[in-house]
């Protein structure tokens, strides 16, 4: 195992700002540039933290694509694009990487809008192979040479899309490189039957023939066009003809080292002038060259900062996160009712399944990245008795809609959704902004779509969807609460129904999940009405109408888009019952959400307590809002 040696000479890193210099260096300094981009990362991404493993484990390969391919002409298409820091570094933003995911700094993913040198907005997974046909179908319409060559890894070829893009490639035939980079990794270990037949190739008789394989590949081919055919022979593996890529027409080959930097570019080199659909199977380590990571890739595949010889600590804070209270909860339901099965579209960690895996292995289901499959996998659940409980993340439900309403929501079945990393999320950025899930919940007939406002609510929340017997929804937000004490006992919430937690007059506060903390705050000093809305469907319509009828001014608030969000659903009961009460909805803009920290985005957004202040004072002028007894409303 290689172990990290803290020297900050890069010999012929510093020689390279653009891949144009690296292509003009002898094929000889790769191994050096390779182990410089290494070392360079490691150093830059302890000072900022960001996604880490990954990157390690594709630093050869992302030095080989570089020097063989003309790139930006060329496009390199990183599938998730989590892997991606080595090729930042190349490509001209070596000096910015310690800004990556904070404000105004560089993106957490490729962003074609950041660089000419990435070919395609990434963040969700499996994509890679569809639209690198898609650009390859289109420049050999066009007669151009340019190339786009998909780079995927083992996890992102268990989606669906990967499959219907390889299905797609393998009828067209089109001239095109897909690399598989195969770490046996997703976040966590890789699941499903293509990660075992992966496996299996790399084991026992078959890694003879790998090697010889690796021979083949390496050995120069003549460059002529018309021993294309002669080539291709020259260069499969021995076992190529009955892998399952050939069965789809799509020409294999390897397995191949993916850390030796020299073999990878004399491989690619050979494999470009072979025409047709093809796929180099490349073995890497996850984590590779940083020993801790090595060790523990799942631990390293996001990392904040750390000090490189010491590694990692552990977090040691107090205050508990809303994935905690997801994962306590879970494990408390199914001791009691053994119907509870838990779905994750692989993000066991991220979604606070460890302790349930390990309790209930039986009635746990890491499906790989399958979020529609894992979502039509509950419905199934829940047609044969059982509750199923479908862990996900807000931005990546947007993958499973269809399968929400068309297999889930249509029968009315008792699917509970813990919807995590709702709202705004910070350093992901626009690729997993959790902004939408309220508005493309809201409008599917049977939902019941619960935000929690703190820590207890959301338990409360999870038992109140798992006892009802139809689709439900708890979304909550990243990170921690504000440390409210969360109740063990058993307890459920009456549907639809509010709760005020302050009195006061002429505002009415009607906040919907987490910005109830800065509501309460704002409504201090406006002594305002404050009502924890908890649902957003059934929405609770006596109320809402009761405090039009008492207030001059209703204030919805949610960390959601104000398009078609809780605040309409308020507006649609206003306007249901004639009521002419002034409104403001304050919510999410129409616009992607940048990377950043969650504070400042909010802040952006208008939704911390100074902000909501300002916006209120601005439709509702007051002559006084620092002191409860001097409110007076001005006419409006
Ligand atoms: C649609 C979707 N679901 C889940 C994720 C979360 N996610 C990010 S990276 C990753 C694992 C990817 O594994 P792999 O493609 O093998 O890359 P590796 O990290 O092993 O290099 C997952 C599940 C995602 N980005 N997109």
């Amino acid at each position: 195992m290689t172990t990290y040696s803290s020297d900050s000479n890069y010999p012929v890193l510093d020689k390279i700002n653009l891949p144009e210099d690296l292509r003009r260096l002898p094929l000889a300094d790769m191994p050096q540039a390779s182990d410089d981009l290494r070392r360079y990362l490691i150093d830059a991404v302890s000072q900022c933290g960001g996604h880490f493993a990954a990157g390690l484990g594709v630093i050869e390969l992302t030095v080989a694509l570089h020097y063989v391919y003309n790139t930006p002409n060329d496009k390199l298409i990183w599938d998730v694009g989590h892997q991606s820091y080595p090729h930042k570094i190349l490509t001209g933003r070596k000096h910015q990487l310690t800004s990556i995911r904070q404000k105004g700094g560089l993106g957490p993913f490729p962003c074609p809008s950041e660089s000419e040198y990435d070919a395609l907005t990434v963040g969700h997974s499996s994509t890679s192979i569809g639209a690198a046909l898609g650009m390859n179908i289109s420049f050999q319409q066009n007669n151009s040479n340019q190339h786009a060559v998909a780079i995927i890894g083992d996890g992102g070829l268990s989606a669906g899309m990967a499959y219907e893009a390889l299905n797609h490639l393998g009828a067209l035939r089109t001239n095109m490189l897909i690399i598989l980079n195969d770490n046996e990794m997703s976040i966590s270990p890789n699941v499903g039957a293509m990660s075992n037949y992966l496996t299996r190739m790399l084991s026992g008789r078959v890694l003879t023939s790998v090697r010889e394989g690796s021979k083949r590949l390496l050995k120069p081919l003549p460059p002529m066009w018309e021993l294309a055919k002669k080539t291709e022979e020259h260069v499969k593996g021995m076992f190529a003809p009955g892998t399952l890529f050939e069965e789809m027409g799509i020409r294999y080959f390897g397995p191949v080292d993916g850390h030796d930097s020299v073999s990878l570019i004399k491989t690619l080199r050979n494999i470009k002038q072979i025409n047709g659909p093809k796929i180099l199977h490349v073995i890497t380590k996850k984590g590779k060259g940083y020993a801790p990571a090595e060790q523990d890739p799942v631990k390293y595949h996001a990392v904040g900062q750390f000090d490189p010889k010491a590694g990692m600590k552990t977090s040691t804070t107090s205050k508990i996160t809303y994935t905690r209270v997801f994962s306590d909860w879970i494990c408390d339901s199914a001791n009691r009712d053994s119907r509870v099965m838990a779905i994750t579209p692989a993000m066991r960690e991220g979604s606070g399944l460890i302790e349930f895996e390990k309790a209930f292995p039986e009635r746990y289901f890491d499906v790989a990245i399958a979020e529609q499959h894992a979502v039509t996998l509950a419905a199934g659940m829940a047609l044969a008795g059982n509750r199923p409980v479908v862990a996900i993340y807000s931005t990546f439900l947007q993958r499973a809609y269809d399968q929400l309403i068309h297999d889930v929501a249509i029968e009315n079945l008792p699917v509970l959704f813990a919807i995590d990393r709702a709202g705004v999320v910070g350093p992901d950025g626009k690729t997993h902004a959790g902004s939408y899930d309220l508005t493309y919940l809201r409008c599917i007939p049977n939902m019941v779509i619960m935000a929690p406002s703190d820590e207890n609510a959301t338990r409360q929340m999870l038992n109140t969807g798992l006892a009802y017997n139809g689709p439900s929804a708890v979304r909550y937000p990243r990170g921690v609460g504000p440390g409210v004490q969360v109740n063990h006992e058993h307890q459920v919430y009456e549907i639809g129904k509010a709760e005020i937690i302050r009195n006061g007059k002429e505002i009415a506060l009607l906040a919907f999940g987490s910005p109830t903390h800065a509501a309460l705050q704002v409504a201090e000093q406006l002594d305002a009405t404050v009502v924890d809305m908890r649902f957003v469907k059934p929405i609770d319509k006596t109320l809402i109408e009761t405090l039009s009828k008492n207030h001059q001014l209703i204030v919805t608030l949610e960390d959601n888009v104000v398009m078609g969000g809780a605040g309409s659903a308020v507006n649609e009961v206003l306007a249901e019952c004639g009521s002419q009460v002034r409104i403001l909805n304050l919510g999410l803009p129409d616009r992607h959400q940048e990377h950043g920290s969650r504070e400042e985005l909010l802040e952006d957004a208008g939704l911390d307590k100074d902000s909501i202040m300002a916006q209120i004072k601005q439709i509702y002028p007051l002559r006084d809002c620092a002191t409860k007894s001097a409110v007076v409303v001005s006419s409006i």
